[in-house]
């Protein structure tokens, strides 16, 4: 792909609308365009980020035997007047009539829509557990939009549901999603702790938001900062039983603000370990038992008795995760973003010195594109006439791990190859390549 040739429309300087990094940078290099308050275009760059943070979330659900479906964005009133949340749910709800005049809804999450088709269908304990997720557009007339897609209108979120027969076995469901939502933020490459949190409208007892810490964030939190060092442990999810894993932060007071109680703070955590920050919330679990499997009459046949399902629900803010890394990765100092390599929109960037009389450096930019491309590798070449600070310093802010340089005095086969961050480097392009499949396999 030649930049030129890109759709990555470029700002001279920081939207000054834009309040916090990731909101003022998704809209410099163009990953964004608003198309009204809350509502975002995905542009090319922006896409490919969220696509790839969206395959992560979908390999790691499949990993512990979650379903895929999809389920549609506009609802039935019906299902939601059965749950009892139609009035409930207030204002952040988006309304809408057919021409039929019928009461129609642009869905803020799925709880009832799921259900129903579960209980049209499993009639049987035999059939359970079942555990059903889509990844789909939500919508919630939030009051308040802000901070670009971190608190948008229209936002991309993966809803995960399960249904068992009962309390024990529903919440050795809800430790599998504990396990699986760890996982996805390491291979994300943050560091998201699980909060005991508030189940506001969606219900239940027990819940855990993950927050990624950060000043920008909307979330407030309370906790131990020992916790901080269960995430790091090398051996965390590997070593502990589902149960286990659990407790090993449960060990520890962490809450956000609905959930906190000074005095129990106080009196849990010693002084020294007493943290009280601010943090984004990229993923959501609730424990909410017969909530709503009661009302809609959802049951399963057990030796001859009907038995409410026990249920939970399971979110993670996909298109909010784009917004997070960048709060969570970009150097203000340097200004430079660097993307996990995981979700980059490209791995590697090969910049030219182009010099009009000379095609030189760009036919060998040509080959070195085609090799990497056989290794696997994506890479973007900057084919436009810019001088090549400009076009490094661009780089830098679009995020791009990997840079090749191709300056004045490239010749042979050695290449000035840098990580993003990192010192210049002159190697051959095998090299280059084994260093940026290397850091693709960890
Ligand atoms: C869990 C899945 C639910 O809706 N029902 C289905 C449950 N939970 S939640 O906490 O309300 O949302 C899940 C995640 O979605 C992201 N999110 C948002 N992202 C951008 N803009 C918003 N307005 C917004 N609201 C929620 C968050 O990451 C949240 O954890």
């Amino acid at each position: 792909m030649y930049f030129s040739k890109s759709f990555v429309p470029i700002l001279k300087n920081n939207p000054t609308e834009a309040k916090i990094k990731s909101h003022q940078l998704m809209l410099r290099v163009g990953m964004i365009k608003q198309s009204s308050a809350g509502i975002y275009s995905w542009l090319p760059l922006g896409f490919k980020v969220m696509k790839k943070i969206e395959q992560i979330v979908r390999e790691e659900q499949n990993r512990i035997g979650v379903q895929e479906i999809l389920m549609p964005t506009i609802q039935s009133s019906e299902i939601w007047k059965e749950s009892g949340r139609y009035d409930d749910y207030g204002e952040e709800m988006l309304r809408i009539k057919d021409r039929q005049n019928r009461e129609m809804l642009y869905g803020p999450t799925n709880e009832e829509l799921v259900t129903e088709i579960f209980r049209s269908s499993i009639k049987s304990y035999k059939s359970l557990p079942q555990l059903l997720y889509h990844i789909q557009w939500k919508f919630r007339d939030e009051l308040r939009p802000r901070f670009g897609i971190m608190r948008c209108r229209e936002f991309y979120m993966k809803d995960a549901y399960s249904f068992d027969l009962n309390d024990d076995e529903a919440l050795f469901s809800y430790n599998k999603f504990f396990l699986s939502y760890l996982r996805t933020f390491k291979r994300l490459n943050l560091s998201a702790i699980p909060m005991a949190a508030d189940t506001g409208p969606i219900g239940g007892n027990l819940s855990h938001e993950f927050i990624i810490l950060a000043d920008t964030g909307e979330s407030k939190i309370y906790t131990d900062k020992r916790i901080f060092e269960v995430n790091s442990a090398s051996t965390l999810l590997e070593k502990n039983s589902l149960t286990n894993l659990r407790l090993q932060y449960e060990k520890f007071y962490s809450v956000t603000d609905e959930k906190f109680d000074k005095k129990e703070f106080e009196k849990v955590v010693p002084e020294d370990f007493r943290v009280n920050t601010k943090g984004i919330e990229v993923g959501h679990i609730f424990y909410f038992g017969d909530k709503y499997s009661k009302p809609m009459n959802t049951t399963v046949d057990f030796n001859g008795k009907k038995v409410f399902v026990k249920m939970g629900s399971y979110g993670i803010g996909v298109s909010r995760l784009v917004g997070a890394i960048i709060e969570a990765k970009y150097n203000d100092k340097d200004e430079i973003m660097k993307w996990p390599i995981s979700v980059a929109p490209y791995h590697c960037a090969i910049i030219p010195m182009i010099n009009k009389n000379d095609t030189t450096n760009l036919e060998k930019s040509n080959k070195i594109f085609e090799f990497l491309k056989f290794k696997n590798i994506d890479a973007i070449i900057d084919d436009t006439e810019e001088n090549i600070s400009a076009k490094i310093r661009k780089f830098n802010l679009i995020g791009i791990p990997y840079q090749l340089i191709l300056g004045k005095k490239t010749e042979g086969d050695l290449f000035e190859f840098k990580e993003i961050n990192g010192e210049t480097q002159k190697i051959s392009i095998d090299e280059v390549a084994s260093q940026i499949l290397k850091a693709k396999s960890n």
